[in-house]
């Protein structure tokens, strides 16, 4: 197989947009990528042809809508091989499922107890490990970063043991685009007696994971930039450790009983989903995944970063302009500040041109402060880009330096 990037383009109308009377180059998908017709499809489908609420009708509408439901569970497991459907809980995104685990895995934890984080994290990794440490004294620790932008792998060894309880690492970086080492990282916080926790926001979308070969015991991920819809996400915990956990939130659908005296909590994953949940949602991420799967994926990576490599090769020797991570092996996305010029305005003149990248701190703070900037400008690739638009692109920033310089 191989992967043919005009049909995939031919799948998101979106992109056939023009802003600013030029065509769109969206180039924001790390922070949300745009959706395939697979998606609309399944979610008009559902709303058109079978809804109700799941789990708790004897009506054929009930019972073809939790099919439905379930089916987008296992469709999440296949996606990253757990052992079973049960290990998925619906969460709406990563930061919800990060949160979960933090406020019912993290309840237990007592003052002193470590977790080990990295310099690299996205917010939603480190504010939840926060409130541990402000409410209950618990102990954070951060792996350093290189000036590439890799993980310092021996600082991280040093800074296992024998109070660690927990390794939270992103498994590849929004800003820097490092992809991490999970599973050697993982290995080591079990020798230590150590769970791990992986954010894979960003890697489930660029590659194949497998969380039972890399033996995370957490894994997360959001579907919006997997090319899903909004407010669906999963949190993949190993079933010992889901059925050992206390519920987070409570509410229909996690009792299983419930007297004026009392409560009885039902079983993972439904335990953790208290509520109606975002039904629609989990149908059309099922769909986005499914359409993912028709792709040959491995070509996919192949062509994003060939994608990363033209604007490389084409900004080769550009003294003008600083990128934030160039650890060997990154992904796709491309941070970066044009000397003299604040990565807003930087954004705002791009966004003129019809290139949408995002500027900021990219909810990563403790990395730009490690990075001795506050800010950057961040190009972000997708499956649906194109070389021609990585040279528009480039010739963009070209064009957008001549207001600085
Ligand atoms: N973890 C990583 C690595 C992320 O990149 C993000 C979102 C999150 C967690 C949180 O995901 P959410 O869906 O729960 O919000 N990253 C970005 C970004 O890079 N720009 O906007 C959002």
């Amino acid at each position: 197989m191989s992967f043919d990037v005009q049909a995939a383009r031919a799948e998101f109308p979106i992109l056939q947009r023009q802003v600013n009377g030029w065509p769109l180059i969206y180039l924001d998908s790390a922070a949300s990528a745009q959706k395939p017709r697979a998606v609309t499809r399944a979610m008009t489908g559902a709303v058109e042809g079978a809804y109700a609420n799941v789990h708790r009708g004897l009506h054929t509408l009930a019972n073809e809508t939790t099919a439905a439901y379930e089916g987008a569970r296992e469709t999440v497991r296949r996606l990253i091989n757990a052992a079973s459907a049960s290990e998925i809980v619906f969460t709406k995104g990563a930061t919800e499922a990060i949160n979960l685990v933090a406020a019912a895995w993290g309840r237990s934890l007592k003052a002193g107890d470590e977790i080990v984080l990295t310099q690299m994290e996205h917010h939603a990794n480190i504010v939840p490990w926060h409130f541990l440490r402000e409410r209950q004294g618990v102990v954070l620790r951060f792996v350093p970063v290189t000036d590439d932008g890799r993980l310092d792998l021996e600082a991280y060894r040093s800074l296992l043991g024998p109070r660690t309880r927990l390794v939270a690492v992103g498994h590849m970086s929004n800003v820097l685009g490092t992809v991490n080492p999970v599973a050697e990282m993982i290995a080591q916080a079990h020798a230590a007696g150590a769970l791990s926790l992986v954010d894979g926001a960003q890697a489930v979308v660029h590659g194949r994971v497998d969380v039972q070969a890399l033996d995370a015991d957490f894994y997360v991920f959001s579907g919006h930039k997997l090319y899903g819809p909004t407010g669906i996400g999963a949190l993949y915990g190993k079933a010992d450790l889901l059925a050992a956990m206390p519920p987070w939130q409570g509410g229909g659908e996690m009792i299983e009983t419930v007297t004026l005296e009392a409560v009885g909590y039902t079983d993972p994953p439904h335990r953790f989903e208290a509520g109606t949940p975002p039904i629609l949602e989990a149908i059309g991420l099922a769909g986005a995944i499914g359409w993912l799967e028709s792709l040959d994926r491995d070509a996919v990576a192949a062509h994003e970063q060939g994608l990363y490599a033209r604007v490389k090769e084409r900004l080769n020797g550009a003294n003008w302009l600083t990128e934030i991570g160039t650890a060997p092996g990154k992904g796709a996305i491309f941070a970066f500040n044009i000397e003299g010029a604040h990565a807003h305005d930087v954004a705002q003149i791009l966004d003129r041109q019809g290139v949408a990248v995002r500027a900021g701190a990219h909810c990563a703070e403790p990395l730009m402060r490690r990075f001795g900037v506050t800010s950057s400008a961040r190009a972000s690739f997708a499956l649906y880009n194109t070389l021609d638009e990585a040279d528009s692109f480039v010739d963009a920033l070209v064009k957008t330096r001549t207001f600085f310089s």
